[in-house]
């Protein structure tokens, strides 16, 4: 495994029962924590998360929700140390990739993104993770150059991240032409088109679509084993879940304008637009959000599952 060789592993600290499931096997799911500090107020945070878990055991599988305490990368979290987490949000940093080695050297607590956490899950030896959506292209990136490291950090890592597409708060066309440049199959399950978050579809096509989980584990195992990088699986929110696109749509523009207005840029953008979104949907987004959540949990737990057996 590749877990000894990775310079990471001075950091690592798995909990005993993600460390047991990995060595027999047994599927193990990585799980971020930013959208726990800062993509949903408390205690709504603490409790999509503890749901998120339980989707994953409830399909079979160990949750591995990964975050930055005290200096330490933790791979699976405890009860009391996830409640800790969700509680202090406030306090805790948005750990993407450039604030890694000072939150280590500093002894800091905080959410890791999309980003960070593929590439803890890549040290620990974890092929799957579920989130909601991933970091992208801003609307206006040709202007501000606003993209998130999670492109780059797909392009990357190893791991397989099962999301519902990305917020319309992104440019959809642009990320995925970033995607395409750092040669990040983009595969569809169960659709030709790539979801938008709230609503099932986009209007962009995926690269691939494929039907079956056995059919994404094997990419993402091939993936793996020639280093190519990762593998984003767009998974569709449940129809009954989804938000009238137009609607939603309305909803974010105007968050967007709130935010230029108020001059909100660089890592705060993410996090205030999601905020808003919220306030302005009446808390119907976040009803959206954690049903989407717990059915990537679900797929991402089969996927892990289908990547056991080939094993
Ligand atoms: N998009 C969402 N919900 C989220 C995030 C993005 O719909 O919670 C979080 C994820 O953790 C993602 C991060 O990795 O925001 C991206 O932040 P930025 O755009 O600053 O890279
Ligand atoms: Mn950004």
């Amino acid at each position: 495994m590749n877990m000894k060789i990775n310079p990471l592993a001075e950091f690592l600290e798995l909990s005993e029962e993600v460390t047991d499931a990995l060595s027999c096997g047994r599927p193990v799911v990585a799980l971020e924590s930013t959208i726990i500090t800062h993509g949903m107020p408390f205690p709504q945070n603490l409790e999509t998360a503890q749901l998120v878990e339980t989707e994953v055991r409830g399909s079979g599988g160990i949750p591995a929700t990964i975050a930055i305490m005290e200096g330490r990368l933790k791979v699976g979290l405890s009860k009391g140390q996830l409640e800790n987490l969700a509680e202090q949000a406030e306090r805790a940093a948005k750990a993407s990739r450039r604030d890694l080695a000072v939150l280590l050297a500093g002894g800091g607590l905080a959410g890791t993104t999309v980003a960070t956490t593929m590439q803890i899950a890549e040290a620990a030896g974890i092929g799957v993770f579920a989130t909601g959506g991933i970091g992208g292209v801003h609307r206006g990136a040709e202007d501000t150059f606003d993209i998130s490291a999670d492109l780059a950090a797909l392009g990357q890592f190893g791991v397989g991240v099962v999301c519902a597409g990305a917020k319309s708060i992104l440019d959809i066309a642009k990320t995925l032409e970033v995607l395409e440049t750092n040669g990040v199959p983009v595969l569809g399950y169960r659709t030709d088109d790539f979801p938008a978050f709230f609503a099932r579809s986009s209007g962009h096509p995926v690269d691939h679509r494929l039907d079956s989980v056995a059919e994404i584990a094997r990419v993402i195992d091939v993936q793996r084993r020639l280093r190519l990088g990762g593998v984003l699986v767009a998974n569709p929110i449940p129809k009954e879940d989804a938000l009238e696109a137009g609607e939603i749509e309305t909803r974010i523009t105007e968050a967007i304008l709130e935010a230029e207005r108020g001059g909100v840029t660089r890592k705060e953008l993410t996090p205030y637009l999601l905020g808003r979104i919220f306030e302005l949907t009446d808390g119907q987004s976040l009803v959206a959000n954690i049903a989407l959540i717990r059915n990537n949990a679900r797929v991402a737990t089969q996927i892990a599952n289908a990547l056991c057996e080939l094993q």
